[in-house]
């Protein structure tokens, strides 16, 4: 099959031909037919975090069920389905307490380290278990979600990231209530996702914080209700002369370790800020010692606390309904082969999010 790989950090993907094992014990072989591009993806291929090369990242997927392997009873072949790129062991702790995005219980017999990509005879590991720039995806069944008629693939794909990423932050994590105020700062798909499920949970204000006009206008067609430029002034006392002191829920969606500390600055006495960016895995976040007397809660959240099973059947409803505009978040499609151009273009920060369109269903 056709694959785009990280050979090494700080190089472009190239596209190779890889063989993909057969799906064994509690796995399924997915025909990818979606894959976004993420931010995340490029912190693997710019080195900010580390990666097993050679690797096939790709983690925004969504595809349909080829075959499955002995034991899987929750998809069969035919299944248009979500690549989740957790795949929850379902008897942990964490999943026994509605915390599945933090299992790490492998679901199958496969060892982790266990390659399931070859190309000739060197083993290719597949990122987070997806490895969705390619257009098969040998994954563990646990991690798959049912796609309902009338969602397109493109949409059902960025489902398994970003979407639930962002909605999640503000439904799971930080738990925005009606009347609250929110700000977010932010550049990437998962911050309109953060904004348009910040008005869904009727936050009343929602402060947009981007360097760059034009975000800050599609921002508001996500719901934002006001747009601060940090190249303008200092977005913090901005944000908190708006909301007369600082706002409910402040999140950071870049990943980096000074907007995190915005973020916490933003919030008011008692208020609460998540990081839900990367920030660099080696950076450390400073906070004030007097964290105590304001009462602020500082938090991360992965994944949007995400119940899979649950939110993810949850925001393809409420995208049916009209409720998430999902279509609006796709500004650009790309074959497998100019992954490299789609990157650029990510990187250019001029869209909201690219798909890449690899197989057909
Ligand atoms: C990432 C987190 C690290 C692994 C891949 C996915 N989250 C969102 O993009
Ligand atoms: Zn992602």
């Amino acid at each position: 099959m056709k694959a785009a790989v990280l050979n090494e950090a700080r190089t472009p993907l190239s596209i190779d031909d890889l063989r993909i094992d057969e799906p064994g014990t509690g796995e399924a072989l997915v025909r990818v037919v979606a894959a976004g591009v993420c931010h995340s993806d490029l912190h693997f291929i710019e080195g900010t975090y580390p990666a097993r090369v050679p690797t096939v990242l790709g983690h925004e997927v969504a595809g349909v069920v080829e075959q499955v392997g002995a034991g899987v009873t929750n998809v069969q072949a035919g299944d248009r389905v979500i690549v989740g790129f957790v795949q929850p062991c379902g008897i942990c702790e964490y999943c026994s307490s509605a915390r599945p995005n933090l299992c790490q219980t492998p679901s199958t017999p496969r060892r982790r380290d266990q390659p399931t990509l070859w190309r000739d005879e060197t083993a290719v590991t597949a990122m987070t278990n997806v490895g969705g720039f390619a257009e098969y995806s040998l994954t563990p069944a646990s991690g798959l979600v049912k796609v309902p008629d009338g969602v397109g693939m493109d949409v059902a794909a960025l489902v398994g990231c970003s979407v639930t990423t962002g909605y999640g932050a503000v439904v799971n994590t930080a738990k925005v209530t009606p009347g609250s105020t929110v700000a977010v700062i932010g550049t990437g798909g998962v911050r309109l996702n953060i904004i348009q499920s910040a008005r869904l949970a009727g936050a009343r204000q929602i402060i947009a914080v981007d360097l760059v006009e034009h975000k800050l206008a599609v921002a508001k067609q996500f719901g934002a209700t006001d747009g601060v430029n940090p190249g303008e002034g200092d977005a913090v006392k901005t944000a908190k002369d708006l909301t007369g002191g600082g706002v409910d829920f402040a999140f950071e969606a870049i990943g980096l370790k000074q907007t995190a500390r915005q973020a916490y600055d933003m919030a008011r006495r008692g208020g609460t800020a998540v990081v839900v960016g990367m920030v660099p895995a080696m950076d450390q976040i400073e906070l004030p010692g007097m964290i105590w007397l304001d009462e602020k809660t500082f938090k991360g959240s992965f994944y949007g606390s995400a119940r899979f099973h649950v939110d993810m059947p949850h925001i393809m409803a409420l995208y049916q309904q009209g409720k998430l505009d999902l279509d609006g978040l796709v500004t650009k499609r790309f074959p497998l082969d100019q992954i490299n151009e789609a990157f650029d273009t990510l990187k250019s920060g001029e869209v909201a999010r690219s798909v890449l369109e690899i197989g057909s269903e």
